[in-house]
């Protein structure tokens, strides 16, 4: 039905001067939050530690996302014996030496003949070694393939979807090293899991493996890998299958959905199948449920694009950066079995796409009942968050207790588009995980700054940076967060290849 625009606007009038404006309907399109993320005097300096290798021709210009980057760096490992590995998405897995100076570990795009580049999480995306690699070799991969021409058959497609409505696949792999202490790979690999995209473009894919570095040996959750949780691009993916509520909020698909799982095939572990060539851990809590509608391998749900994941070292707190659509950012503690709201949900607003006619773009304030804990609505709400007047796209972030008196007890992430340093406060985010949407930590902005030879300051954005180290502007700072062995932190940029560290 569609009523004459009078009969509405007298609608919303009437409506307007009995309820608060949360009942009106009126979408909110930009700027939902009020407060700017400032400095407030934290000032942390920042150097350059190594620069991985120019792979700027290794792909055509029209099969790579940004031709002009140095080398798309995206995470940084540390493995205890020392060795420090990074990965460049063009395909490059490489091992820096105690000196920071890299050399190939292992050609992973030369494994992978159906890899694609062109989008911003695409190629070699990720890798996570296995706690235990130092005498077993395993370690993982995640990375994206085109559909077109591609043998493979994914061992998972959305549901109401067939393989012909396949575009792209992601892929995650197990590789063996037949010598763990060896600085190029040998061995084996096998694969994990490979899910089928059915939007236009590769959009929010895997993007992050991890394994919970505060398991020890022997607890329960030592050795299951986590992968990120995200939309599979049913949000703007593009294409006819995008824009796609239907497919988020659902326990019978890796949609949206942090996974846990045994990497180990059931065939060794004797355990159950999961939708891959891996085991479903029977304490997880969708395997223990007896519904064999939700899916065992799912930790917890509900995300758009969270495409990192990290732990507090110290307690074990899990956390989240789940990246928004036009509005929030978000940075969630991740509890296991709970639901983080998207597509219902995005920041502490209701997100348009789920009303009828409504948009991505637009978010709807929720009740006072609802923001303040007294009515409960089902879902899981961000410890921290900002709008898109501050950035774009959330980072990663760690728990900070390393060396750096202003960084410590708080929590540091940043954005990834503009390149900006935030950070919270540890006690203050822990204390606003407690079912209550409206409490949520204040976010502040860190100072960069470089010192030169004399030890003279200089400010500095991340996005000054990389333009220096490019010479030339960039439109992005595709910034990312990695932490060492010693809980310090690195920062990296897909545009300029370099690894630099915040300085103790
Ligand atoms: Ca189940
Ligand atoms: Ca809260």
């Amino acid at each position: 039905m569609r009523l004459p625009l009078l009969v509405i606007l007298l609608l919303i009038g009437i409506a307007g001067a009995s309820a608060p404006i949360a009942q009106t309907g009126t979408p909110i399109t930009s700027h939902p939050l009020p407060d700017p993320v400032r400095k407030r005097g934290l000032m942390v300096e920042i150097r350059d530690v190594a620069r991985l290798p120019d792979t700027r021709r290794m792909r055509p210009a029209e099969e790579d996302v940004v031709p002009a980057g140095w080398a798309r760096i995206n995470f940084v490992r540390d493995l205890p014996d020392g060795r420090r590995f990074a990965n460049d998405s063009r395909g490059i897995l490489y091992v820096l030496d105690r000196d920071n100076k890299p050399s190939v570990y292992a050609n992973v795009a030369a494994a992978f003949p159906f890899a694609i580049y062109n989008r911003l999480e695409s190629g070699f995306i990720g890798f996570a070694f296995h706690p235990d690699f130092a005498r077993n070799g395993l370690f993982y991969t995640v990375h994206g393939e085109k559909a077109a021409g591609n043998p493979a058959i994914p061992s998972f497609i959305p549901p109401g979807f067939t393989r012909a409505d396949v575009n792209n696949h992601n892929v995650i792999t197990e590789w063996h090293a037949t010598n763990p202490a060896a600085n190029t790979f040998e061995g084996t690999r096998r694969e994990l899991l490979r899910v089928g995209q059915v939007v236009a473009n590769m959009t929010h894919p895997f993007g992050d493996l991890e394994f919970n570095p505060t398991a020890q040996p022997g607890a329960p959750d030592y050795g299951l890998l986590y992968t990120s949780g995200s939309d599979l691009g049913f949000s703007n993916g593009g294409g006819p299958n995008a824009n796609n509520p239907g497919q988020a909020q659902r326990l019978d698909t890796v949609i949206g959905a942090i996974l846990r799982f045994d990497p180990r095939s059931p065939s060794v572990s004797k355990g159950t199948k999961g939708l891959g060539d891996y085991t479903v851990p029977a304490i997880n809590k969708f395997a223990a449920d007896g519904d064999p509608k939700t899916l065992g391998e799912i930790y917890a749900y509900g995300f758009r694009n969270t495409h990192r994941l990290s732990w507090d070292l110290t307690d074990g707190t899990m956390f989240g950066s789940d990246i928004g659509m036009n509005n929030i950012e978000e940075i969630n503690i991740v509890h296991e079995g709970a639901n983080y709201g998207w597509m219902k949900r995005e920041g502490l607003f209701e997100n348009g796409i789920t009303r009828p006619g409504g948009a991505l773009n637009q978010l709807f304030p929720m009740s006072a009942e609802i923001m303040s804990g007294r009515t409960k609505d089902g879902f899981t709400y961000p410890v921290a968050m900002y709008d898109h007047t501050q950035g774009q796209a959330v980072t990663g972030g760690f728990a900070y207790h390393g060396r750096i008196d202003a960084l410590r007890n708080k929590f540091v992430f940043g954005d990834i588009v503009r390149g900006r340093l935030f950070v919270a406060d540890l006690a203050a985010m822990k204390k606003a995980d407690d079912g209550i949407p409206e409490t949520v930590a204040p976010v502040e902005e860190v100072q960069l700054y470089v010192r030169d030879a004399s030890g003279n300051k200089t400010y500095v954005t991340f996005r000054e940076l990389i333009e220096v180290a490019n010479g030339t502007t960039a439109t992005r700072a595709d910034l990312h967060l990695n932490r060492t062995r010693d809980g310090e932190l690195l920062l990296t940029s897909r545009q300029d290849g370099m690894i630099r560290m915040l300085v103790p």
